[in-house]
């Protein structure tokens, strides 16, 4: 699950960005001490396994700014946050929280934090401007120089190819629902993999090809901002295809020793009664939300419902060729997932509007599950979010757990965290301990899954910093480590103390 809804407007970014690029200083400070502290002696009630990862994780567009250095041209977000009306306020990703000019400040706030792992993704359109053609050093190079800096602090990184960056290049020519986009990106995948194999290890081929294909080709809340259910489907497909031409170019192109993933967010589809009805509507959000990614990645084979529930939009047997399905299905080393929230869903019922039964996921009047126009998303029980988002942990055992059983892959938790309308303090401080709380929550929640014999080999919080939330702008807060927007000043928030106390304890209370 992420972030669906529209753009409202917010005042949260003043005009001051870009000119405070240089003046900042980092506040971060030494972790407090506190409560935890005082146990800090004690083993933790629920310790994790040695050598899991403790991470937290980014996005290029996110984060980087520097949106016209080094040679790099605009991706589908560039284009559409320069769109008005797209995003909140018209904010853009032009400077982010410019980590571009600011990595080795961000690399020693880890180091701090003692992450033993962190998670980004390559700007492909800063690697290869046009998507097509020889790579640019000057892209290489900035990667390089985050690698190393990570290593210097002993820090593995984790990366990952593709974080919704399309070069705008790739969609003029058709985007994801043509078919050469999916050859395009294992091009992509095997410049990144050459140049930088010998410093990164673990690599995320695509970052939750459901927003791409659904967000942003069918209810278009989302870059590219298209809205047509059979152009999603196809570029379901040819996202899948990419994933796993991708994975031949990156075993090819990386020492054998390298660990390949994907990171999907899988939704824990939960009907809303028994009624077989209901539980007809949340067999349809699976298929088209879970198994169109799980299916022909692991089984090979797009499940027969979801053909059968979107044979009236889309050719399949022409879209999907021979051979494909071989492809995709190439064996991976890791699953990534990534969890927010549960998802609840029931038949329609007489009288309700389109736009009301998938307002879970955009308020678009476009919806982003094709097949499926007869479901309605509810609530899930719990408090929320600042994004809107019921806070309910037990999905994330239920996901894990599940795919240990069906899969038995090694599974990281890729992303995890929560927007919060966090308050700065008068001495700058930001006590967080609703976030610290949702944390705690989901981090045993992945104990349970490891006591259920679940294979969990890390845990990535979303996000380090606060950053550029996509439609939402600046406007909603998921860093463990508050940006100020003016000087681009950064502060650990309570939760990032807490988190670095857990790493140092190796495990929760
Ligand atoms: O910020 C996003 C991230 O880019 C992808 N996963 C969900 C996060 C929160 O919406």
């Amino acid at each position: 699950m992420t972030s669906t809804v529209p753009p409202a407007r917010t005042d949260a970014v003043p005009a001051a960005r870009t000119s405070a690029r240089t003046s900042a200083r980092t506040s971060a400070s030494t972790p407090a001490s506190t409560p935890a502290a005082r146990t800090a002696a004690e083993p933790p009630a629920r310790a994790f396994p040695p050598g899991f990862r403790w991470g937290a994780a980014t996005a290029a567009y996110q984060i980087e700014g520097a949106a016209a250095e080094g040679g790099r041209t605009p991706s589908i977000w560039d284009t559409f946050s320069h769109t008005p009306g797209r995003t909140a306020g018209g904010q853009t990703g032009d400077v982010a929280v410019d980590h571009y000019h600011r990595f080795r400040e961000d690399v020693r706030l880890m180091a701090r934090l003692g992450l033993t792992s962190y998670r980004f993704s390559l700007s492909w359109p800063r690697i290869q401007p046009t998507g097509r053609g020889p790579a640019l050093e000057s892209g290489l190079d900035f990667y390089r120089a985050l690698a190393d800096e990570l290593a210097e602090h002993g820090i593995r990184p984790v990366a990952t190819l593709y974080h919704w960056d399309l070069p705008q290049h790739l969609e003029d020519a058709g985007g994801w629902p043509v078919r050469e986009s999916a050859e395009r990106f294992a091009e992509y995948a095997a410049l990144a993999a050459q140049a930088l194999g010998d410093r990164i290890d673990t690599w995320v081929t695509l970052n939750e090809p459901w927003c791409s294909a659904f967000l942003g080709y069918g209810s278009g809340v989302h870059a590219p901002g298209r809205t047509s259910p059979a152009d999603a489907l196809r570029a379901a497909h040819h996202l899948n295809l990419g994933h796993g031409l991708a994975v031949g170019a990156l075993r090819a192109a990386l020492p054998s020793t390298a660990e390949i993933a994907v990171s999907l967010n899988l939704h824990a589809v939960r009907p809303l009664t028994g009624h077989s009805d209901d539980l007809a509507a949340a067999r349809r959000i699976d298929a088209v939300g879970n198994r169109i990614f799980t299916g022909p990645m692991f089984a090979g084979a797009y499940p027969d419902d979801l053909l059968a529930d979107t044979t009236h939009l889309v050719d399949w047997a022409d879209l999907v060729r021979d051979g494909d399905l071989a492809e995709i299905s190439r064996p991976i080393d890791l699953l990534g997932l990534n969890y927010y929230t549960p998802t609840v869903v029931s038949a329609a019922r007489d009288g309700e509007a389109a736009t009301a039964r998938h307002d879970g996921h955009g308020a678009s009047p476009h919806s982003p599950w094709p097949g499926a126009d007869d479901v309605t998303f509810h609530r899930a029980p719990g408090e929320l979010t600042a994004m809107g988002w019921p806070i309910d942990p037990t999905g994330l055992t239920e996901l894990l757990t599940a795919l240990h059983r069906e899969h038995g892959l090694p599974l990281l938790v890729t992303e995890n965290g929560a927007a919060f309308e966090d308050v700065v303090g008068p001495d700058g401080s930001v006590d967080d301990p609703r976030r610290i709380a949702y944390i705690r929550a989901h981090l045993a929640a992945v104990h349970h899954a490891l006591e259920a014999g679940a294979d969990v080999r890390g845990y990535y919080l979303w996000s380090l910093l606060d950053n550029f939330e996509w439609a939402y702008g600046y406007a909603k807060r998921f860093g463990a480590v508050h940006v100020d927007y003016d000087t681009l000043a950064r502060t650990p928030k309570a939760s990032a103390h807490w988190y670095a106390e857990v790493i140092r304890r190796g495990g929760i209370d």
